[in-house]
C-alpha cells in the first residue's frame, strides 16, 4: 500500500521550492490536522450539553480549531505555499537544486489572521473588557499577522523591518492583556479572574515563541521546513485545543451575564442556568460596572448596578 504521497502528487513544476517539506513533514501536518478536527468535534459536542445562550465560548473555540484543521490539511498536502528566495541561503545536502528558494506557507497566515483574533476574543470577553478595547487589541493583532506574512514573502533583509513592526503591534497586544485586561478580570473576581489569569499567562508565554519560530524559519532560514512544521505544530496544539479546553473548562461556572454578555435565549428552560447563584441579581452586570466614572476602579463587584450600559449579543 503506498504511503502518504501528497508531497509528490502536489509537487507542481515551477511552484516547488528548493527547500521544502518531506513526507515526514507532511505526515506531521496531517497529524495536527486530525488533532484540530477531533478537537472541533469535541468542542461542538460539549456545546450540546449547554443551553444555547451558554455556548458562545464553545462556538468561538470550535471555529478556531476548525479553521486550523483546514489550514493543516493544506500544509500537509504541500499546498497553500509559495517558493521564496531565501535571504540567507544555507548550503545543505537536502536542498534540491541551488537556486536557494524556501517553501513559505501563506496558508498559515490565512489561518492566523482569522483565528488569533478569535483566541483573543475568547480571553478578552472573559475579562469583561469594553468593546473598544477588544476591537483595538484585535486590530493590533491583525497588523502583527499581516506584517509576519509580508515579511515572510520578502526576499531581502527588509523582511526584518516587517518583523519589527509586527513585534511593536504584538507588544501593544500584550500590554492590553497584562494591563487593562488583567485589571478588569481582577475587578470581576471569582471564576472569570481565575480563568483569565490561567489562560492569559499561557497565551502570552506561547505567543512569544511564534516570532522566534518565524526568525528561525521564514526569517533566517535556519531550520528545515520539516522542523518548522514541528515547531509551529506543537505551538498551535497548545495555543488552540489545549488553551481552548482550559478556557471552556474555566467557563463551566461562569454565567455570560456576569461578563456583561446578555444573550437572548427565550428557549432556555433550565432553571439551573437562571438561578445558579452566579447572577448578581442587580440587572446590570456590565464589564464597566467596577470602573468609576473617572476611570478608576471602585469596590469591584459591590459596584454592580452602577449603570454602565451593557452589550446584548
Ligand atoms: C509573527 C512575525 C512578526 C512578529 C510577530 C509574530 C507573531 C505571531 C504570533 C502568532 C500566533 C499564532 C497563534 C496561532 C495559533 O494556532 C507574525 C510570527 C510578533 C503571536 C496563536
Amino acid at each position: 500500500m503506498p504511503g502518504n504521497e501528497a508531497v509528490q502528487i502536489n509537487n507542481v513544476v515551477g511552484q516547488q521550492a528548493n527547500l521544502a517539506i518531506t513526507n515526514h513533514g507532511s505526515d506531521w501536518y496531517y497529524t495536527v490536522c486530525a488533532v484540530m478536527g477531533v478537537s472541533t468535534l469535541a468542542f461542538m459536542g460539549l456545546a450540546l450539553r449547554k443551553p444555547q445562550g451558554h455556548r458562545l465560548f464553545h462556538y468561538i473555540t470550535a471555529g478556531i480549531t476548525a479553521i486550523a484543521c483546514i489550514a493543516y490539511f493544506a500544509m500537509g498536502s504541500n499546498l497553500g505555499q509559495v517558493p521564496i528566495q531565501a535571504e540567507f541561503v544555507r548550503p545543505r545536502s537536502h536542498w534540491v537544486g541551488s537556486a536557494g528558494t524556501r517553501e513559505i506557507f501563506y496558508a498559515r497566515y490565512i489561518d492566523w489572521v482569522i483565528t488569533t483574533p478569535l483566541l483573543l476574543l475568547d480571553l478578552l470577553l472573559t475579562a469583561g473588557l469594553p468593546t473598544p478595547t477588544i476591537l483595538i487589541t484585535i486590530f493590533a493583532d491583525e497588523i502583527m499577522i499581516v506584517c509576519g506574512l509580508i515579511g515572510a514573502l520578502t526576499r531581502t533583509s527588509y523582511k526584518w523591518g516587517f518583523w519589527t513592526f509586527g513585534m511593536a503591534a504584538f507588544f501593544y497586544v500584550v500590554y492590553n492583556l497584562l494591563g487593562t485586561g488583567r485589571s478588569h478580570a481582577s475587578a470581576l473576581g471569582g471564576a472569570p479572574k481565575k480563568t483569565y489569569m490561567l489562560c492569559g499567562v499561557m497565551l502570552t508565554f506561547l505567543w512569544f515563541l511564534y516570532p522566534i519560530a518565524w526568525g528561525l524559519s521564514e526569517g533566517g532560514n535556519v531550520i528545515h521546513p520539516d522542523s518548522e512544521a514541528i515547531f509551529y505544530g506543537i505551538l498551535d496544539i497548545f495555543a488552540k485545543p489545549v488553551y481552548g479546553a482550559l478556557l471552556i473548562w474555566g467557563h463551566r461556572n461562569i454565567n455570560p451575564s456576569q461578563l456583561g454578555l446578555h444573550i437572548r435565549d427565550p428557549g432556555q428552560t433550565s432553571e439551573k442556568y437562571h438561578n445558579n447563584g452566579l447572577h448578581n441579581g442587580h440587572g446590570v452586570t456590565g464589564p464597566d460596572r467596577a470602573v468609576g466614572t473617572n476611570g478608576t476602579h471602585t469596590t469591584g463587584a459591590s459596584a454592580a448596578g452602577a449603570g454602565a450600559p451593557t452589550a446584548t449579543v
